[in-house]
């Protein structure tokens, strides 16, 4: 998607950290992290957000899931325990408009959140 600040990310043309890429998704580190390690997961298909996940995605979500695994323990994050956050819309919080979820850790998380 041509304005998609995630998917000019994707095709390289803006630069990012990554932590993780297979054929399905990319992971790397947020520029504007809110704990030690802040890591955002997307797909490579441009998804609007969760609520545009059709049952036919199951393959990327699935990929989503398990990549996120793969990195928290890659990161160290596997046996303190970390967050998965995802924004959605407006009132969610949600300012970039290609599904990502937020791999969050490296501190102790308080909740609820803001
Ligand atoms: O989260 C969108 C997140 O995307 C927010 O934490 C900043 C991050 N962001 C925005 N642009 C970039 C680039 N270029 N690299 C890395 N991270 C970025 P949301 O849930 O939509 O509020």
């Amino acid at each position: 998607m041509e304005n998609c600040i995630f998917c000019q990310i994707i095709e390289g043309k803006i630069p990012s950290n990554k932590v993780y890429e297979d054929e399905y998704v990319l992971a790397f580190h947020d520029i504007q992290p809110v704990a030690p390690t802040h890591v955002l997961v997307i797909p490579k298909r441009h998804i609007t957000s969760l609520m545009e996940l059709a049952p036919e995605d199951h393959v990327i979500a699935g990929k989503i899931f398990s990549s996120i695994q793969t990195i928290a323990r890659e990161l160290g994050l596997a046996e303190k325990g970390f967050r998965v956050v995802n924004n959605i819309g407006k009132d969610g919080g949600q300012t970039v408009y290609h599904i990502h979820f937020h791999l969050i850790g490296g501190r102790t998380l308080t909740w609820p959140p803001g």
